[in-house]
């Protein structure tokens, strides 16, 4: 037992990626595609985009909301962001230096309009088509970036932390950005590393108990050695700026190496982002010697195929 009294179940999936505890920092090769779709036919985008993706590892699409629908969104981002009881939630994040809210969790759950918008066929169905599989929601957040205090995220693997501490057994998932605020090249943007998806960058550290208490305000554990870094730039070229006026979605692969600067502008980067997993990859044990991650960080216990919707927010 343990500090939140839960059994660690050893995990008898094969780790296929194995980072952190005894292992040396290195880069193995990713053993999976990106692009999972068998059929170029009945791709939601351009299929160029689609090959775009598999290559480089990310996507940006610009207007994929009308203004109008992101003005609901961004009022909804207000009423939460004031929401008394929303403050003091475990699902909240706030900043280690100045209390504001860093982010929160689990929007798909325990917002309405943003669990309709998990559902939306613009980017349900349009994860579906890239994973080629039943989808779900292995994860769901707003990060709000806030305005002169808003702190960085350091470079990482998303699918390194997700294999490791939620035993995610393969590269079979996507993150899915949406813009609600302008995301400029000065205000903490998304940087991603071209092509780095391909490659595995596996970590050394141990993993410290309940490290999500620590580790969604400031990651210090599963990132990447420097030699890594320097490795992946070389492969991939030149840091992308995933700038994009909002209502934009940049989708980038579960696996791909990303981080963003902190931001010391008077103007928010607030993206809600959508983690879908294909269903067959769902989460097993954690690979490390830690308990489950709690359920708001990662879906475990009802675990059901998204059915795609056609979704109305704004009226015309
Ligand atoms: O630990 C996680 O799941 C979160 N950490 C980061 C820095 N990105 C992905 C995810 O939100
Ligand atoms: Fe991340």
């Amino acid at each position: 037992m343990n500090a939140n009294n839960k059994k660690k179940i050893p995990n008898q999936t094969k780790d296929f990626y194995p980072s952190r505890g005894s292992n040396t920092a290195q880069l193995i090769q990713r053993q999976e595609p990106t692009l999972y779709a068998a059929n170029t036919g009945n791709c939601p985008i351009d299929y160029q985009l689609a090959q775009q993706y598999d290559q480089q590892g990310f996507l940006i699409l610009e207007d994929v909301f009308t203004e109008k629908e992101v003005h609901y969104f961004q009022q909804e981002l207000e009423c939460m962001r004031n929401d008394e009881h929303r403050k003091v939630a475990e699902e909240t994040i706030t900043e280690s230096g100045s209390g504001d809210i860093r982010s929160i969790f689990n929007v798909h759950e325990n917002n309405a309009l943003f669990k309709k918008l998990a559902c939306d066929i613009r980017l349900a169905g349009l994860a579906q088509y890239l994973l080629d599989d039943g989808i779900y929601i292995h994860q769901s957040r707003v990060n709000y970036k806030p305005e002169f205090r808003g702190k960085e995220f350091y470079w990482h693997s998303d699918f390194e932390t997700w294999h490791v501490e939620d035993g995610m057994p393969r590269m079979r998932a996507l993150s899915m950005s949406i813009t609600l605020t302008e995301n400029y090249e000065h205000n903490g943007p998304l940087m991603l590393i071209p092509n780095s998806h391909k490659d595995y960058a596996v970590c050394e550290g141990d993993t410290p108990t309940e490290h999500y208490k620590s580790s969604l305000k400031k990651q210090e554990y599963g990132v990447p050695s420097d030699a890594s870094l320097h490795q992946l730039l070389e492969k991939g070229g030149k840091i992308v700026t995933a700038t994009g006026k909002p209502g934009s979605v940049i989708i980038f692969d579960c696996n791909v190496m990303h981080g963003s600067n902190s931001n010391i502008t008077p103007y928010p980067r607030s993206n809600v982002f959508f983690v879908y997993n294909a269903v067959s990859n769902r989460v097993t044990e954690p690979f490390s010697n830690n308990p489950p991650r709690p359920e708001y960080i990662c879906a475990r216990k009802h675990i059901q195929a998204i059915d795609p919707q056609i979704v109305q927010f704004a009226p015309d």
